[in-house]
């Protein structure tokens, strides 16, 4: 019986998972894959990125050398990609369900790719420094 409530229970998680990945992708088409989400501001790079159930873009292009932003965007976000952690700076925080949270970064040297991730590695996103 209890093996059966078990697998019962794993099943669900998994179908959960699925249908997170599903939309996800789903999103990424919305914005097109890789947004123009790279402006420049007071001489510092601002990469903007949207978490809500997962982050948008998961890859932006942007500059090496320069200082940088990443801007994280909320708008009603309760999941877990709200704890953003990006392990190459040692940065852990938690965004407001709604706001906006600056999160600064030193230049990047070409050919740097940041990873960024939720607090349980389940959404990731990227900025490529060329
Ligand atoms: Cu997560």
């Amino acid at each position: 019986m209890k093996t059966i409530t078990l697998s019962l229970l794993a099943i669900l998680i998994m179908g959960g998972i699925y249908i997170a990945a599903q939309e996800s992708s789903y999103q990424e088409e919305a914005s097109g894959g890789s947004a123009n989400n790279v402006t420049m501001e007071d001489g510092k790079q601002i990469v903007a990125i949207t978490a809500k159930g997962g982050y948008s873009p998961k890859v932006s292009s942007a500059k090496a050398d320069i200082p940088t932003i990443i801007r994280m965007k909320t708008r009603g976000a309760f999941d877990c990609s709200s704890s953003v952690v990006i392990p190459s700076i040692g940065y852990q925080g938690y965004l407001p369900p709604t706001g906006e949270t600056n999160i600064n970064i030193p230049a990047q040297k070409a050919g740097t790719t940041l990873q960024g991730m939720c607090g349980m590695g389940m959404y990731r996103f990227q900025i490529q420094f060329s």
